[in-house]
């Protein structure tokens, strides 16, 4: 059984230990939860008012109206925007986190702006005035004022989305999908689901659309670009990733989560004199870091720290017995690993006031103490060190896997020489026959990162070049996907590309508000060939998605042209209507669909057929 849970020697190894050792796990959870409610899954639940909670029967036998007179296709849009919203106001109140502590940067110890360059270039878009005259702390000050605009409710349209191609804006207008504020198109989602208020499916599913752009090019955008302009912006690096990169003879903590504004604090004062001589003191070699989910993708990027995994690998680092730590802020985390943490010696510790775990370690980091609050986790962790059970320690006998990471867009232009052009003349020239953005999550229904990395084996044996982020990132990369070695098992033309180049064919891109870099560079890709983004031979893939993230991913994926392939089902089969129109009718409206398949050969199959009928309608 434990075979059928994932594909990795690592986490089946943990899996039978934590099993061993009467641990409940996220799939024996699955299990004790399953059968699972029907109607929910096909989205025909709800209880969005107190006359319900109400349910429409799918077999037209037993109710077809909720009491408020609802009917399936209301019902299922409703719940669909609702998950939108919450998406996409994930991603964006990360972006805000971000943009008040680059309100702060260079006035506090533990924030300073590592790339001007990139600060000046964006504050500029913004229409800021970058003369000489103004200190960087300044710009910077005015530039995370006009951002928190984008999060208002008087602009007409976020800012950032003047990044896309003219042709994408004119079908944006059209089809009335501008968003505006990003607080606003949430706001608006929440009103417009309560009871009695937009009873038209179609006029829901369009806000759909605009509030994932309001993410997209909005909350998502400002996230990276934030990032970068504040701990840098990644450059191309080797590093390494599995549970191997856990040390037994070091003080390990795991940085799990989000945002970088904390992992970044970490990383810094980890190398700090006198906590790594404290640390030799407790009987360690040194400080160990290890990131988890997307805060690991973040600082993996920008400064090569090892990755222990993905989503469903949190449970099991900590059943290693080194895990001093797992620092965490938001998103994606688990409360079980609160429970986990307490047959170790480990120390779950939280790190933002807007999400607290009951029975972890609060220790709240605000952009002015950040710096001191890193230092005081790391003695925390160097005490837990000398607590450690040895009876409880196994770390799985396996060898940590090379990978190739840091491809900001940035980057890969630098790689092609400062220009898209030679990528194009390869597109062109069909060396390379399209680009895929894989993306998302893990999710315990499905064998982990068994559909990512078939999908991406498949694409680049194909000659089709692969872009990662998130939890679709370390899958690939565990599988030796991401070292320029592993061109060999691209395709002909793919190969010759990435060896002349040095790269591996499938490129990490960064975490989950990182999609927002594919967002950027279709955008350009589109500008230079004078098309829109929907002509290009591209799509996306969430093959094992669990989130509502990835729902507002996948959508303003779809709004912005691209076909997008689903390897879990949506909640959404309950209403004919709202399938037909995300799977079908969309595509008349943006050029951009869902499709859903979990076979991930099956997967490959539709988006390469999809993309050479795109080469062909571009007569390349
Ligand atoms: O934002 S890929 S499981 S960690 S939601 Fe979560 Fe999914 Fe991982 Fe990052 Ni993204
Ligand atoms: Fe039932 Fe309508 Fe209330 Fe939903 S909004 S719970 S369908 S009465």
């Amino acid at each position: 059984m434990v075979e059928e849970y994932s594909v990795h020697a690592d986490a089946r190894a943990m899996i039978r230990k934590l099993r061993d050792e009467g641990i409940q796990l996220v799939w024996d959870r699955l299990e004790e939860q399953e059968p699972q409610c029907g109607y929910c899954a096909l989205g025909l639940s709800c209880r969005n008012c107190a006359m319900g909670p109400c349910r429409i029967d799918p077999f037209g036998e037993g109710p077809q109206k909720g009491v408020c007179g609802a009917d399936a296709d209301v019902i299922v849009a409703r719940n669909l925007a609702r998950a939108v919203a919450s998406g996409a106001a994930s991603h964006s109140d990360h972006g805000r986190d971000l943009v008040e502590v680059l309100a702060k940067a260079g006035k506090v110890k533990a924030y300073t702006i590592r790339d001007v360059e990139k600060l000046k270039r964006v504050a500029q878009e913004y229409g800021i005035d970058v003369t000489d005259a103004k200190s960087v702390e300044e710009i910077a000050f005015e530039l995370a004022e006009a951002m928190l605009e984008d999060f208002g409710s008087k602009k007409e349209r976020i800012q950032l989305l003047s990044r896309a191609p003219k042709k994408r804006l004119e079908i944006w207008e059209k089809l009335g999908v501008i968003p505006r504020g990003i607080d606003r198109e949430v706001v608006e989602i929440m009103h417009r689901t309560h009871m009695g208020v937009d009873n038209d499916p179609v006029n829901l599913l369009l806000q759909c659309l605009r509030t994932s752009l309001a993410d997209g090019f909005g909350g998502s955008m400002i996230a990276t670009e934030v990032s970068d302009i504040l701990f840098g912006t990644p450059e191309p690096k080797m590093a390494a990733v599995n549970l191997a990169t856990l040390k037994e003879n070091e003080v390990n903590i795991v940085l799990h989560g989000h945002n970088p504004i904390v992992s970044d604090a970490v990383v810094d004062a980890a190398s700090d004199d006198e906590l790594l001589k404290l640390a030799k003191e407790a009987g360690a070699e040194g400080i160990n870091l290890a990131g988890l989910c997307c805060t690991g993708n973040e600082v993996l990027m920008r400064k090569g720290v090892p990755m222990a995994g993905n989503h469903l690998i949190q449970e099991l680092v900590i059943g290693t017995g080194v895990v001093d730590v797992i620092i965490v802020d938001y998103q994606c985390i688990m409360p079980s690993i609160v429970d986990i943490a307490k047959c170790y010696h480990t120390t779950v510790v939280t790190t933002s006031p807007k999400a607290k775990f009951k029975g972890a370690t609060h220790v709240e980091f605000t952009p002015e103490d950040a710096h001191k609050k890193a230092r005081e986790v790391i003695r925390l962790a160097i005490e837990r060190f000398k607590e450690r059970k040895a009876d409880l320690i196994k770390i799985p006998d396996v060898k940590p896997v090379e990978l190739m990471t840091g491809f900001s867009i940035e980057a890969i232009l630098k790689a092609l020489g400062g220009s898209l052009q030679p990528l194009l003349d390869v597109i062109k020239d069909g060396s390379i026959r399209g680009i895929v953005g894989s993306v998302g999550c893990n999710n315990p229904k499905l064998k982990q990162d068994n559909s990512h990395i078939a999908l991406a084996r498949k694409l680049i044996e194909n000659d089709v070049l692969v872009v990662d982020t998130g939890c679709a990132a370390v899958a690939d990369a565990k599988a030796g996907l991401k070292t320029p070695e592993a061109a060999k098992l691209a395709g002909d033309g793919l190969r010759k590309v990435c060896e002349a180049l040095g790269i591996p064919p499938v490129l990490h891109l960064g975490s989950c508000v990182d999609n927002s870099r594919i967002l950027v560079a279709l955008s350009a890709i589109a500008n230079e060939l004078g098309v829109d983004i929907s002509e290009l031979p591209v799509a996306g893939a969430a093959m094992e998605w669990y989130s509502e993230k990835a729902i507002a991913i996948g959508a303003y994926f779809v709004a912005s042209g691209l076909l997008v392939v689903l390897g879990v089902p949506p909640p959404i089969y309950g209403s004919k209507l709202v399938l037909d129109v995300l799977t079908e009718k969309v595509e008349d409206l943006t050029g951009g669909k869902f499709v859903v398949e979990p076979d991930p050969d099956k997967a490959a199959e539709i988006i390469l057929r999809h993309i050479e009928e795109k080469r062909k309608n571009l007569g390349i």
